[in-house]
C-alpha cells in the first residue's frame, strides 16, 4: 500500500501569526509531499531489489528509505503537535503528560527552557523531539534532537512532541531567527494530543 500525504488538521491560516500561512502551504503540499513520494520510490525500489536478488544499490535506497521514511512520520506528527493558539494550541501541559514531565524534568518550566535550548542548539536542518524511553525498566521521557531526519536517534523510543528546525519550517517568517519560531511554537502546541501519544506509547 503506498503512503499518501494525509490532509493537514486545520486551515493553512490557522496558526497565524506565529507558523505564516505559505510557510504550511509550501511546507505541506511541497516538502511533505517530496517525502511521501521518496518513501514510495524507495520502498518500490527494494521490493523490486528483492523480487530480483539484486541490491547493488541497497545501500543508497536504505538512506533513502530512512530519510524519505523519517520525513514523513515526522511530519505526521507534527502537524498533530499543533493546534490554534487559543483553541487547543498553546497553554501548558496537564495530567499524565504534566506528572512524567515533572518526574523527569523536574517541573515543566525546566523542560520548557531544555527543549527550547535543544531545538534551537541543532546544527543545521532537523528537530527537537520530546520522546518516550519504553523499554522495560527504562520507562522515561527523554528530549532528543536529530541532524536531519534520520541521525543522532535512539532506538526505541515513542516520539510524543516534535519540533521542526529545518528553515523551510520557519524562514519566510523568521529568516535566521530560530529561536524565535521555538519561543512561538510554545503558543501552539497540542498538549492534548502530546499527552495521547504518551497514555499510548506507556500502555
Ligand atoms: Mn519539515
Amino acid at each position: 500500500m503506498p503512503h499518501v500525504l494525509p490532509s493537514l488538521p486545520y486551515p493553512y491560516e490557522a496558526l497565524e501569526p506565529h507558523i505564516d500561512a505559505q510557510t504550511m502551504k509550501l511546507h505541506h503540499d511541497l516538502h511533505h509531499k517530496a517525502y511521501v513520494d521518496g518513501l514510495n520510490a524507495a520502498e518500490e525500489k527494494l521490493a523490486a531489489a528483492r523480487k530480483s536478488n539484486d541490491f547493488a544499490a541497497v545501500k543508497h535506497l536504505s538512506r533513502e528509505l530512512a530519510f524519505h521514511g523519517s520525513g514523513h512520520l515526522l511530519h505526521c506528527i507534527f502537524w498533530n503537535n499543533m493546534a490554534p493558539a487559543g483553541k487547543g494550541g498553546g497553554g501548558e501541559p496537564a495530567g499524565t503528560l504534566l506528572e512524567q514531565i515533572q518526574k523527569d524534568f523536574g517541573d515543566f518550566g525546566a523542560f520548557k527552557s531544555h527543549f527550547g535550548a535543544a531545538s534551537t542548539a541543532v546544527e543545521g536542518s532537523g528537530w527537537g523531539l520530546l520522546v518516550w524511553q519504553g523499554p522495560p525498566g527504562l520507562g522515561k521521557l527523554e528530549i532528543l534532537t536529530s541532524e536531519k531526519h534520520q541521525n543522532l536517534g535512539q532506538w526505541g523510543v515513542a516520539p510524543l512532541l516534535v519540533l521542526d528546525v529545518w528553515e523551510h519550517a520557519y524562514y519566510l517568517k523568521y529568516q535566521n531567527r530560530r529561536a524565535e519560531y521555538v519561543k512561538a511554537f510554545w503558543n501552539i502546541i497540542n498538549w492534548k494530543d502530546v499527552e495521547g501519544r504518551l497514555k499510548k506509547a506507556r500502555s
